[in-house]
């Protein structure tokens, strides 16, 4: 199969190209990135050399670009991770936000259309259903999202819901929970303290940590999206979950704990604007389909928290030049 993987130099993208290659040595892989910020191709260092990836610099919100590698390669399927992802950048200047997320999956659906590929999984989130005090989001659960995020993936993931009405295109759109793992930029809330607190420096704890986040391992979020581009049941959305809920507040204890550290590192800031309280999805359909998580909660943290500890070279440099004036907007640090 010819795969064209769109941000797979981002965190997410990154660990899933790693993971099909392994799995599956006779698919050629189509890397699209546009090397923003986030795009860092350190975090394939130890694949580039694999004779079936090849790495395409380009931007999913050129047409024409999307269209020609389509051609080009015989693509068969399109894996979507490439987007705008932090929220507070969302807050901050939500302008390329509305351009790749919603612009580019737009581009993409047309390549799906003009080229009549078996396959097109966006990768979405579960922030498109906003937030929640009790129960579970399901996949019928209205779009209600709250940040220039998440309102430009709701945006993408319904014209995705259009195109397959339409013009009855293979897609299948993902709302997952959130992800840790390794390769994780170090602006997202895991990274960032896990390296913060390597630094001696405190962690940023928005408001009073109280807010809830349901979390997977990165490596099963990569194992879902495998088995939905080969299972996945064309026009359908797939929500992707644990059932492991923590506090942002309980995170952090595990980081101090794990660090021998005291809890005058946390340091109690301004709360994030429109925050979202608390995400969690039934992933009963998936699970109904044959999916299931496989990695353990604590086992798979702490194993993230050793892969910081390990790979300084990789974090150290991210956390200079551009990083820092946003750093220091966002903080007020
Ligand atoms: P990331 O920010 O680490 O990586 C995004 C990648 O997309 C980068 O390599 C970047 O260079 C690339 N990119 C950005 N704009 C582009 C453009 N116009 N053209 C081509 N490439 C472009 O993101 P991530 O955390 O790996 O998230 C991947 C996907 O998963 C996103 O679509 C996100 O919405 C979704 N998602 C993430 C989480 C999470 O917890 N991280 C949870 C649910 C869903
Ligand atoms: O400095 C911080 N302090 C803090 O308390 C940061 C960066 C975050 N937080 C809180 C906000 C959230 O409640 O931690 C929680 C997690 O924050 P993020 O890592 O920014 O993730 P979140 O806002 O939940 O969004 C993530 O999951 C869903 C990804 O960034 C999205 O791309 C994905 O769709």
């Amino acid at each position: 199969m010819n795969l064209l993987v769109t941000g797979g130099a981002g965190f997410a993208g990154s660990n899933f190209i790693r993971y099909i290659l392994r799995k599956y040595p006779n698919y050629r892989i189509f890397n699209l990135d546009k090397l923003t910020y986030a795009g860092n191709l350190d975090n394939l260092k130890d694949i580039e050399g694999n004779a079936n990836y090849k790495f395409i610099k380009g931007d999913i919100v050129d047409q024409r670009m999307v269209f020609k590698i389509c051609r080009n390669n015989k693509i068969d399927a399109i894996l979507n991770y490439a987007a705008e992802t932090h929220v507070d950048r969302s807050i901050l200047d939500p302008a390329d936000f509305v351009k790749t997320d919603v612009i580019g999956t737009y581009n993409i659906l047309e390549a799906v259309k003009e080229f009549k590929l078996q396959k097109f999984v966006q990768i979405s989130t579960d922030e498109v259903y906003g937030s929640l005090t009790k129960g579970q989001f399901t996949e019928e659960s209205p779009f209600l999202p709250n940040s220039p995020y998440s309102a430009s993936k709701a945006g993408a993931d319904l014209l995705c819901r259009s195109y397959v009405k339409t013009y009855k295109l293979p897609v299948v759109v993902t709302h997952s929970c959130n992800f840790y793992g390794p390769y994780q930029y170090p602006e997202k809330m895991i990274p960032l303290f896990v390296t913060n607190l390597m630094e001696g420096k405190k962690v940023p704890l928005y408001g009073k940590g109280e807010n809830t986040r349901e979390w997977i391992y990165v490596l099963d979020h990569c194992r879902a999206i495998d088995f939905l581009l080969h299972k996945g049941v064309n026009g359908e959305v797939y929500n992707i979950g644990t059932g492991v809920e923590k506090k942002n507040i309980q995170i952090t204890q595990i980081f101090l704990a794990e660090l021998g550290l005291d809890k005058k590192m946390i340091e109690f800031v301004k709360d994030r604007p429109g925050h979202d309280w608390r995400y969690a999805v039934n992933s009963n359909k998936l699970k109904k389909l044959g999916w299931s998580p496989e990695y353990d909660f604590d086992d798979a943290m702490r194993e993230t928290i050793r892969w910081y500890q390990k790979n300084e070279w990789w974090w150290k440099k991210l956390k200079s030049g551009e990083y820092l004036k946003y750093y220091k907007k966002q903080y007020g640090l």
